[in-house]
């Protein structure tokens, strides 16, 4: 009889790849409800064949429907999801509200779908850049156990939403030009100061938090330790963005409980879910994130022994920020849930 979908926050960047990516998943839609803030109620977008007018999103719109995705920042997921759940409807959040909360599963379905099953209501949708790394990282840990994890992030702007990924647009070509633009969005458009991101990197994703670290490099060290069921797993993490439009890259080098060569630590990522591995240094080939934006798998490259620590590895890291960082993920969970 086909799913009944909600889709809270449809008109964003996260909610316009969820309506692209349901479609294509092999299993039918029965409704599909778009919300947004009210200042994007009225506006009409096409899904399939049909045109769906965009509601406000509010309580009582929020009956009769078997999942709903939240994706419309932490407040609204934290007035309006617990409504959601009242009502009847299993919440899928890719907002920060929940993730840490006890009862409340942190899922990335390649590692640890099993967890998702024993939701309460809500099931949270990890962080972009903590999912892209956790894919490419469990193959790993369920074979030689990982002791620690050193990433430093290369993040599109897209992970600021579509109006950061206007701006860099707008950078390049007013520099283009040689006129004057002045940043509002990046590093974060609620920040005191804003920096352009054009020909630049900007070693900030989101506010900063406790003993210098960002928000986003606190998300990947507890996110991942969560995912994995590892309270005491080491990691560490230096988060930048970059001027890309939407696919985030991520150096790693993650240590090993026992040594791991190259070929084997390839063929492990070749059979891993979710995972493509390109890495070929005598053909130049390694995963770019021009190339990988609208892709579903994250890539893996630059796989090679880290001579300074005999059971590290370092690997570079490419997935689509927007789609396996956020809505193909949530979507891969619905999928887990009511197939
Ligand atoms: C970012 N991961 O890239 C954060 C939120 N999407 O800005």
């Amino acid at each position: 009889a086909g799913l009944r979908v909600g889709i809270v926050g449809a008109t964003g960047a996260v909610g316009q790849e969820l309506m692209r990516i349901l479609p294509s998943r092999g299993w039918s839609v029965a409704e599909l409800r778009l919300m947004a803030s009210p200042a994007s109620a009225g506006r009409r977008l096409r899904f399939g064949d049909e045109e769906l007018v965009v509601e406000a999103a509010e309580p009582q719109r929020l009956s009769g429907l078997d999942v709903i995705f939240f994706s419309a920042g932490a407040s609204v997921s934290r007035e309006l999801a617990p409504e959601a759940v009242r009502r009847g409807a299993v919440v899928i959040d890719n907002s920060s509200a929940f993730r840490m909360e006890p009862d409340v599963p942190l899922v990335v379905p390649e590692v640890n779908m099993q967890d998702a099953r024993a939701h309460r209501g809500i099931v949270a949708n990890p962080n972009c850049s903590t999912i892209i790394m956790a894919v490419a990282l469990w193959p790993l840990h369920r074979a030689a156990r990982i002791r620690r994890i050193v990433v430093s992030t290369y993040q599109a702007v897209s992970g600021a939403g579509a109006r950061a990924m206007a701006e860099l647009l707008a950078q390049v070509d007013a520099e283009r030009r040689g006129e004057p633009y002045e940043p509002a969005i990046l590093p974060y458009a609620a920040g005191a100061r804003h920096y352009p991101i054009a020909f630049n990197v900007i070693p900030q994703v989101d506010r900063f938090d406790q003993g210098g670290y960002t928000k986003e490099e606190w998300k990947m060290v507890h996110e991942t330790r969560k995912i994995f069921h590892e309270p005491e797993l080491a990691v560490t993490a230096t988060t930048v963005r970059v001027p890309v439009l939407r696919s985030h890259s991520e150096s790693i080098n993650v240590e090993l409980a026992r040594p791991v060569d190259v070929d084997e630590a390839r063929a492990l990522l070749r059979e891993a879910p979710g995972v493509e591995v390109v890495d070929d240094p005598d053909r130049q080939l390694y995963p770019m994130p021009r190339d990988w934006s609208g892709r579903d798998t994250v890539a893996v490259g630059r796989i090679r022994a880290d001579y300074s620590c005999p059971t590290a590895l370092n690997l570079w890291v490419v997935g689509d920020q927007i789609r396996k960082g956020a809505a193909l993920n949530a979507v891969q969970i619905a999928e887990g849930l009511f197939a």
